[in-house]
């Protein structure tokens, strides 16, 4: 049996137009390189032509195989299918219809082989990515895809592309639940992986053929992102699982700020006989700082800290962050309680919960952004 050195998945479902074309190229690209490759074709019994086309290709391509899937249709389904056939350690996955610049494969596979990456990601979103011919709402709906990645991965920029490469060890052990179209956060939210890379490249919507996104895509989605956000919580050697653990301490540090916020506000206020509101301001700005020495020193506690090379830096980034973070409060419980007619209490948890989420995301990405970004 010939021993490949990468196998590229392309799925297929009613790619007539685009099949032989993404095939040839991808055989191209891989000859030129010296990397001996096998191409596997996965396709859901498309009716348009496309199977012919593929057997055709078969008598003349070497390393072209390909797997028709008569049950379970879908586009993360076949992926996997795919993942479980593939006979490399490397493994690609393209789309067909030419939004992913099959050139770049040769970078994907050298970045696992030669720099010893686990996943090596096709991004739209990183400096020098782009999105060619979207209209307006496509691109709303697949930023508001992103954001649950960028939770749970914030050194991602775009962990929903469906162009990346990965070494077939990282989903050995993984229990995936394959639905819709999203397979890559399945394979970073399930997957054992430590070290991934971004390549930019320019997403060009399909000019043949028909796009099949719809409502249900979509609904499928959320239901997979609550899947992997669970099975993250209980399954402790995934990398989404150190991310919870920097929001559950996060949260826990924010706690023992009211704590020293009420302490100080009391003692203050009682023992120097000085105006609560005046006191007030020096229990924030106390609080302020123990939650920064708490967040510094515990909950990113990570070895290459941050890009912000000194302490009092971060400092000062966290106390702009928290500042905005008490104003977005204010303003929610505002807002809220004058305009929407809800109990200030209630409103004020409102507040509290989106204030955190800003500081939590705001900090994670500024203050404590890690150097290697
Ligand atoms: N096997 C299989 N492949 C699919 C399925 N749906 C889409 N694909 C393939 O997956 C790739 C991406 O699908 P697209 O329809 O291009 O999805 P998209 O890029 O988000 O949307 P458009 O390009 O606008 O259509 C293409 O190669 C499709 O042929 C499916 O249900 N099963
Ligand atoms: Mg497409």
């Amino acid at each position: 049996m010939i021993k490949y050195d990468i196998s590229v998945i392309i799925p297929t479902f009613n790619e007539a137009e685009n099949i032989e074309n993404i095939i040839r190229a991808v055989s191209g690209i891989l000859t030129d390189k010296n990397i001996t490759g096998e191409i596997l074709v996965v396709d859901d019994d498309s009716g348009d032509g496309t199977k012919d086309i593929v057997r055709r290709l078969q008598d003349s391509i070497s390393g072209l195989n390909f797997i028709i899937r008569e049950e379970d249709h879908g586009l993360s389904q076949s992926v996997v299918e795919g993942f479980e056939k593939a006979q490399a350690d490397i493994i690609q996955v393209i789309d067909a219809d030419f939004s992913h610049p099959p050139q770049l494969i040769p970078d994907f596979y050298k970045s696992i082989k030669e720099d010893g990456f686990d996943i090596v990601i096709g991004s739209r979103y990183m400096k020098g990515g782009d999105i060619k011919n979207w209209p307006v709402k496509r691109r709303i709906i697949s930023l508001g895809a992103t954001a649950f990645g960028r939770v749970l991965f914030p050194e991602i920029t775009d962990p929903v592309s469906g162009f990346f490469a990965i070494k077939k060890e990282v989903i050995a052990n993984a229990r995936m639940k394959p639905r819709g179209y999203k397979i890559l956060m399945e394979v970073l939210g399930k997957g054992t992986w430590e070290k991934a890379k971004e390549i930019p490249f320019i997403f060009k919507d399909r000019e043949e053929g028909e796009s099949k996104l719809k409502l249900s895509t979509m609904i499928d989605y959320i239901l997979q992102c609550t899947d992997i956000g669970v099975y993250a919580l209980k399954n402790h050697n995934t990398y989404a699982w150190k991310e919870w653990k920097k929001i559950f301490k996060f949260g826990l540090v924010g706690a023992s700020g009211i704590v020293v916020n009420t302490g100080i506000l009391y003692a203050v206020t009682e023992y120097f006989g000085i105006y609560y509101m005046i006191s007030s301001v020096f229990a924030i700005e106390a609080s302020i700082a123990t939650n920064f020495i708490l967040n510094d020193t515990w909950t990113f506690d990570g070895a290459n800290k941050s890009h912000m090379g000194s302490r009092w830096k971060r400092f000062v980034s966290f106390q702009l962050i928290s500042v905005c973070g008490v104003g977005i409060n204010l303003l929610v419980l505002f807002a809220l309680t004058e305009f929407a007619g809800i109990y200030y209490l209630f409103s004020n948890i409102v507040g509290i919960f989106i204030a955190f989420a800003w500081n939590f995301l705001v900090n994670r990405h500024i203050t404590w952004k890690n150097k290697t970004e």
